[in-house]
């Protein structure tokens, strides 16, 4: 048995006997996070998103949206994405061997996210646009066309993502319940599919945790009240202006009792330093937002337990690790020079 559907089938909206298309996303770690806990104050956990198969969060929701797209007898599927969407739309597609269409900002994606949808063969089609203006393009095309729509705007993202929720109950046992999740917030299609998943689990769970949504300072509509019409920061898998999900993101944050906030560019850097260079964990600058906000905002009163998302690998945005991280020290082949280089 392999892949979410598998396993949760007895609550997603798959029979037995419908086409299954898995590359055993999910089952990723849960892992406790001593300095970061340290520094919080309390107990932080990562739910280690970039274990899934293409590096991040999206095969959770892919699964389900392509195996439907193919059930429905769909044989092109088309996205928007920021990256992240693109590159798992494209090998879903790929192992389902249907064509595959993703639209992303020209040269505002992470490379390893670009490399992965070029492999996989999809149509990448660079837009002299932002997400937002993708977004919209990509409905109106599904709507004119047979062609498969896999965003987080399909209801199957949301089911299939949802089971991380029921992951992090599992791992953490009922004697360690969480209090709060940290996450970062983007399109608002993730913060969404944890709070279904945490809410029918309700049975198990003795309080529901608080959900804490984090945005980039420059691209952080639900934080200001209002759409941002040119969305910057250089966490660019959420940079996003005009959440779709932006609604039910907000009613899960009031309904949990938790909170949205923002963080800048320069506090998402310095968390990403930290958790790779102090936890062992290298993940995505736009991941290290959920970190950033905990550390920035502080910890609400009340919360011992808290499980950080961090939604994306950090491989996947090789660009950004080689600026802000430590430089490369130039060496000759002799070993005094490397003596000299080694202890400085
Ligand atoms: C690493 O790939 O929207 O709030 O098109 O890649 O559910 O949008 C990516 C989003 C957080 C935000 N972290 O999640 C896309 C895309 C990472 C992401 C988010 C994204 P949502």
């Amino acid at each position: 048995m392999a892949g979410l559907i598998e396993k949760y089938r007895d609550r997603l909206p798959f029979e037995e006997g419908d086409p299954v298309i898995s590359l055993d996303e999910g089952a990723t770690p849960l892992l406790y996070a001593c300095e970061l806990s340290e520094r919080l104050g309390c107990e932080a956990w990562l739910k280690i998103e970039g274990a899934n198969p293409t590096g991040s969060f999206k095969d959770r929701g892919m699964t389900c949206a392509v195996s439907g797209a193919v059930r429905d007898g769909s044989t092109a599927v088309v996205c928007a994405s920021t990256g992240n969407t693109a590159a798992s739309a494209a090998a879903y597609s790929a192992r389902a061997r249907i064509t595959c269409a993703v639209i992303v900002p020209d040269g505002k994606i992470a490379r390893g996210k670009l490399a992965q949808a070029v492999m996989h063969g999809a149509r990448v089609i660079g837009l002299r646009g932002n997400f937002d203006q993708a977004l919209k393009l990509v409905r109106e095309l599904s709507d004119n066309h047979p062609i498969a729509l896999v965003n987080s705007v399909n209801p199957l993202r949301i089911e299939g993502q949802k089971t991380a929720a029921f992951e992090i109950i599992e791992a953490l046992g009922p004697d360690r319940p969480l209090d709060a999740l940290a996450i970062p917030v983007g399109n608002a299609g993730n913060i969404t599919a944890y709070w279904k998943g945490f809410t029918e689990s309700a049975g198990e769970l003795e309080t529901m945790p608080k959900m804490l949504g984090f945005q980039a300072a420059g691209a952080a509509p639900l934080v200001l009240g209002h759409a941002v019409a040119e969305p910057e920061t250089l966490a660019s898998a959420i940079r996003i202006g005009d959440p779709a999900r932006g609604d039910q993101a907000l009613s899960a944050i009031e309904q949990s009792g938790g909170a949205i906030n923002s963080v800048t560019d320069e506090q998402i850097l310095e968390a990403y330093r930290f958790l790779a260079s102090h936890d062992g964990v290298f993940c995505e600058p736009s991941s290290a937002a959920s970190v950033a906000g905990l550390i920035v905002h502080g910890v609400p009163e009340g919360v011992e337990r808290v499980v950080c998302v961090l939604t994306g690998h950090g491989l996947k945005d090789p660009e950004t690790a080689l600026e802000v991280g430590g430089g490369i020290i130039a060496c000759e082949p002799e070993l005094a020079a490397v003596e000299a280089a080694v202890w400085g």
